[in-house]
C-alpha cells in the first residue's frame, strides 16, 4: 500500500517533503487539507495530537517531523531498489 502525505501545499515544512516525493517520483496518496479532503485534517488530529503538519503514513506507522519524514523515505527507497535489484539478479 502506498504512503499518505497529509500536508498543505502553502507550508513550507510540506513543501520540502513534497520536493522529496516528486524528486523520487514516488506513489503517495497527497491528503491535501481543504474542501477537496475534509477529512484529513481530523484523522491528522488522530496520527498525531499536536496537529502539526506534514505527516506520513506509511504501513501503519506514523513519521512526524519533515526531516524525519524525509530520512523514512530514503531508506525505504533505498530498501526497495535493493529488493528489486536482487530479484533481478535471479
Ligand atoms: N519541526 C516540524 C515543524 C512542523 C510545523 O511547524 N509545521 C507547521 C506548518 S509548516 C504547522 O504545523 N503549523 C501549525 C501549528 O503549528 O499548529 C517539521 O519539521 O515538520
Amino acid at each position: 500500500m502506498k504512503p499518505s502525505l497529509f500536508a498543505h501545499p502553502f507550508a513550507s515544512y510540506c513543501q520540502k517533503v513534497l520536493i522529496a516525493l516528486y524528486e523520487n517520483g514516488t506513489d503517495f496518496t497527497y491528503r491535501k487539507f481543504g474542501p477537496e479532503d475534509p477529512a484529513a485534517l481530523s484523522e491528522l488530529e488522530t496520527l498525531w495530537p499536536l496537529k502539526k503538519f506534514p505527516v506520513l503514513l506509511d504501513e501503519g506507522r506514523t513519521y512526524v517531523e519533515s526531516s524525519i519524514i524525509i530520512e523514512h523515505h530514503h531508506r525505504a527507497s533505498v530498501a526497495a531498489s535493493s529488493r528489486s535489484s536482487s530479484t533481478h539478479s535471479l
